[in-house]
């Protein structure tokens, strides 16, 4: 399109979203069908089916639902301070937050991924991106505690992210802008984009039984937008599929500059070759990044953080066999693999088709070396012809991304319409469309990026939703769409809420995880530093103006409760140890004028919280969580004096 036909497109597409968001459609509250209730009611003591692990988006978290009953279970924090769970404000997880800018205590989470065993959801983990300070989070799912969290260096927006291969070998992370590399000589002029800029593919492995993270190496490709990406599995296992926009290369007005080009691409990458390669030595040493790589130990109960100045870096131009381009019309979002690996979807924000790649003419057309005569910056460009199963025609307006059923079927959202389709992965005949209240982005059927997704439930992330819920000021909830499709046609079932702005989720079948779920922590295995060894040992010591009270919780008191001694300006920890364990009792702790927030203790844990008392007087404190009938009684006082008083440091519970 021209940059007028283009316009006049845009206007069109603004206007049928319009159209469909403004007014109600008619018919909305009745396109339910009459037993939705009983299929999405979890009757009270009764579990739900299976867990769906959501992004929170520019909140920075994840929160967990119960489906089919749209019940809230948890919000994890990952990326943003939560005062709720002390994350971030506690000493212990601080250093969760630290990336090589410092402490950033806020991003845009967009995708979640589990981990993979065989290319089936194994339970271990859910991985999360950041999208604004580029970095991947490593989600326990025994805990449902952000385990690691490693930046992602010469990386500019980490949107394209985190894809994870068939065994979980690699989370794959894109940048969503292209930058110059790290280093002093990234001070370039931006107009400079088509010499200077450059994208990084980060293949950050995971170790099979910990879990733990690193970069093993990078590949340097031209400068695209990379925006989305899925691994491939089943045939195509040992490849990655990357969205990439901005084939124009171009560094102002994107909105216009980036949309020239009929076709942009995806980007096919055969990573196992890429390993290959790296195995054997080959690529660069870059020694000039630096990158945070952050642990929470769950012995010590304490977050460890260092900076990384090393990574290799393979640059695709290099190497004749790891990378293709293959045409996809107009800004593609999405790129998914059907559950086979055979097919691959791109989705064309601006297009009003669906193309459907085969891998297997992908493959034939790279070994016939069948491409157009001229490279992109070095790569081979395939022809769109030699590597398209076919078009899916008039789907709808606006695809961005697609999941697939357990019976040969794919489901794509159209944010422009405003719907979600559900047509035939081989013969690529449109089968159903419904409404969605409004403007779907993401979509998840349950295990929908799986090789045998479970099917049953579709949820449609929804970035508008106007008149569905009780209007809340200005803002509105972002929301939930469930469908049913389990039939021939999808059906609609239920409205819930979510907790910031759901992009991508991952449902796991509730048994695989349920009785994994951790229930306390034994105290006997608690190596924290500062841990107090049961009530005997409750203390205050005073190094300086550094005071550290040693304490301890049970039902219904803390230990001590009387604290005299502290100074104005001293620097307090309160190192608190939840000697209870029993499932489900954590307590709190918070104290007047704390500039932080409050502690949430698990059982057998020990959370730090630091203080400075900035006046003279009497500073109660108390639990935070309504632990016990006699909660309110769990509670105590400290005496702050002037700085330099003679008044003897003392500490008890009771008796004097
Ligand atoms: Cu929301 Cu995956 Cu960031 Cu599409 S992206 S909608
Ligand atoms: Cu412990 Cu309330």
């Amino acid at each position: 399109m021209k940059p007028k036909q283009y316009l006049l497109w845009m206007a069109a597409a603004t206007a049928v979203s319009l159209s469909f968001s403004a007014c109600r459609p008619k018919g909305a509250g009745s396109a339910v069908s009459g037993n939705a209730a009983q299929r999405t009611y979890v009757p009270p003591g009764q579990y739900d089916e299976f867990y769906t692990f959501t992004s929170g988006g520019f909140s920075g978290q994840m929160s967990v639902y119960g489906l089919p009953s749209g019940r809230l279970f948890r919000v994890i924090p990952v990326f943003s301070v939560d005062p709720e769970k002390a994350w971030g404000f506690s000493e212990e997880t601080k250093p969760m937050l630290m990336t090589s800018h410092g402490f950033v205590p806020w991003d845009d989470l967009h995708h979640i991924e589990s981990s993979f065993t065989d290319g089936m959801p194994d339970g271990k983990w859910i991985f999360a991106n950041s999208n604004n300070t580029p970095r991947l989070a490593r989600i326990d799912l025994t805990t449902y505690r952000t385990s690691e969290i490693i930046e992602i260096p010469n990386t500019g927006g980490n949107h394209c992210s985190p894809f994870t291969t068939e065994n979980s070998e690699y989370v794959i992370a894109a940048t969503r802008f292209s930058v110059p590399p790290d280093g002093p000589a990234s001070d370039v002029p931006i107009d400079s984009y088509k010499e200077n800029f450059k994208g990084h593919i980060s293949f950050v492995s995971v170790d099979k039984e910990t879990g733990e993270f690193d970069i093993a190496f990078q590949l340097k490709t031209p400068g695209l937008n990379f925006d989305l990406s899925s691994a491939g599995k089943g045939v195509s296992n040992g490849w990655l599929f990357i969205s990439c926009y901005n084939s124009e290369q171009s560094h102002t007005l994107l909105e216009v500059n980036a949309s020239q080009n009929d076709k942009d691409f995806i980007m096919a990458i055969n990573w196992k070759k890429a390993e290959e390669y790296f195995k054997a030595g080959k690529g660069t040493k870059q020694t000039n990044v630096r990158y945070a790589h952050n642990k929470y130990d769950e012995h010590t109960h304490t977050a460890t953080h260092e900076i990384k100045t090393e990574v290799t870096v393979l640059d695709v131009a290099d190497f004749d066999d790891l990378a293709y381009l293959i045409p996809c019309p107009k800004s593609p979002h999405g790129a998914d693999v059907s559950p086979t690996g055979e097919y691959i979807v791109g989705s064309g924000k601006l297009a009003a088709l669906i193309p459907v790649f085969s891998f297997e003419k992908l493959q034939n057309a790279i070994g016939n070396s069948d491409f157009e005569s001229e490279r992109y910056d070095g790569i081979p460009v395939m022809k769109y012809e030699s590597a398209l199963h076919g078009e899916v025609e008039k789907p709808g307006l606006g695809p961005l991304h697609t999941e697939f059923d357990d019976k040969g079927n794919a489901y794509t959202s159209f944010f422009v319409s405003s719907e979600v389709v559900k047509w035939d992965i081989k013969t690529l005949e449109v089968l159903d469309r419904q409404p969605t209240y409004y403007s779907v982005g993401h979509l998840m059927v349950a295990g929908g990026n799986s090789k045998k997704p479970y099917g049953k439930y579709l949820v449609a992330y929804n970035k508008i939703t106007k008149d569905r819920f009780l209007p809340t000021g200005p803002e509105l909830a972002h929301s939930a769409q469930l469908f049913d499709i389990s039939g021939d046609k999808m059906e609609l079932l239920l409205d819930f809420p979510t907790i910031g702005e759901p992009h991508y989720a991952q449902s796991l079948p509730a048994d695989l995880i349920k009785d994994k779920s951790l229930k306390i922590y034994d105290i006997n295995n608690n190596n924290h530093p500062f841990k107090t060894n049961g009530e005997a040992e409750a203390r205050v010591e005073r190094d300086g103006n550094i005071v550290r009270v040693y304490m301890t919780t049970i039902r219904s008191h803390l230990t001590p409760d009387v604290i005299e001694g502290i100074h104005q300006g001293d620097e307090v920890y309160f190192h608190i140890t939840n000697i209870e364990q029993d499932w489900d009792m954590p307590h709190g702790f918070a104290i007047k004028g704390a500039g932080n927030s409050e502690l949430l203790v698990m059982p057998g844990e020990t959370q730090t919280i630091k203080w400075v008392p900035d006046r003279v007087g009497i500073f109660p404190f108390y639990c935070t969580d309504f632990c016990s009938a006699l909660h309110q009684e769990m509670s105590g006082y400290v005496r702050v004096s002037p700085k330099g008083s003679n008044v003897a440091l003392t500490s008890y519970t009771g008796n004097k």
